[in-house]
């Protein structure tokens, strides 16, 4: 379910079942080990899984609707309904992909082509009446990273936002099920980056919630010479921490433990307002103080 706009966030924990993802390639390939990793994510407070059966990493190859559907349509049957209200999305830009995701339990999909890789995805999405969100990518997987140019790279990503939000409008998908993301890393530099992420409030501006993606990806490495996607924990806390400042609200991380505890910090801290994490019966209710001044509320 879609996050309501104020203080409440939702991570979004990722899935590969890919032999080649960037930082998890084949660690998941098995629908066994999948399932368990997607039910360790649930278990650590991810609200959203994304199962992915194709990597869109720089230069990564396609690979054909037949093998990425066969890659997720068992893991998400593995994981619907064992997840209590947890949301499973599907990661793909074919139609074929995602309705068979949908099928097996999904109720979102995550298209980085923004509904432009497949002409039957609006559609499906539209007649499903499911969650969709829309990415920014300049290019393609293949090729994206080769010298991307923009004028200004927030405003461009944001007319494209813009733009994609109204074609999907279009073909009837309702308004109130669009996610937004800036897709950070899909054909930007680092400074790309970092003016999106600086900039992120012009964004949440288009009045959708958004997503977003930093999650050990490159451009963290780069900053902290992290060369192993698995030690870019820190770097990604970071870049979320100040995305939620920003207004951004679905966090797409692998590492769901540690984002969720610093973004529940981060939330409580936003709002000047603490709720209880677990019920204690010597936990006295927080008082909670206006949004605007600070001041407690009254009872
Ligand atoms: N990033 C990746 C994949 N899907 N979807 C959204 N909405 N936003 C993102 O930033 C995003 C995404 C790339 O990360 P990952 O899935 O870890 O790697 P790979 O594409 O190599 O499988």
């Amino acid at each position: 379910m879609i996050v309501s706009m104020l203080d409440s966030f939702q991570v979004m924990g990722v899935l590969n079942v890919t032999p080649d993802s960037f930082s998890d390639g084949g660690r998941y390939l098995e629908n066994d080990a999948a399932v368990r990793h997607g039910l360790e994510l649930i278990e650590e407070g991810a609200a959203i899984l994304d199962v992915g059966g194709e990597s869109t990493r720089p230069g990564a190859e396609p690979v054909g609707a037949d093998e990425e559907r066969r890659r997720v349509v068992g893991v998400i049957e593995g994981l619907a309904g064992r997840g209590g209200a947890v949301q499973i999305s599907i990661d793909t830009s074919k139609a074929s992909v995602a309705a068979a995701a949908l099928d097996a339990g999904a109720t979102l999909v995550n298209d980085v082509s923004a509904l432009r890789g497949d002409p039957a995805m609006a559609e499906l999405v539209a007649e499903r009446g499911v969650e969709c969100c829309l990415m920014h990518m300049l290019g393609e997987p293949r090729t994206m990273q080769v010298d991307p140019h923009y004028d200004d790279v927030v405003s461009d990503v944001k007319a494209f936002l813009e733009e994609r939000m109204a074609a999907a409008i279009r073909a009837g998908v309702a308004e109130d099920r669009i996610l937004l993301d800036p897709g950070i890393g899909f054909g930007k530099t680092l400074e790309h980056n970092l003016e999106l992420l600086a900039r992120l409030s012009e964004i949440v501006a288009l009045g959708r919630p958004v997503v977003i993606g930093t999650s050990r990806k490159s451009f963290l490495g780069r900053l902290t010479g992290r060369e192993d996607p698995g030690e870019r924990v820190a770097g990604t806390i970071a870049t979320n921490v100040l995305a939620y400042e920003r207004g951004a609200r679905v966090f797409r991380v692998h590492d769901v433990t540690p984002v969720l505890d610093a973004l529940r910090v981060t939330a409580a801290t936003v709002s000047a307002r603490w709720t209880p994490t677990t019920t204690n019966s010597t936990t006295k209710t927080p008082t909670t103080r206006s949004r605007a001044t600070g001041i407690p509320n009254p009872r």
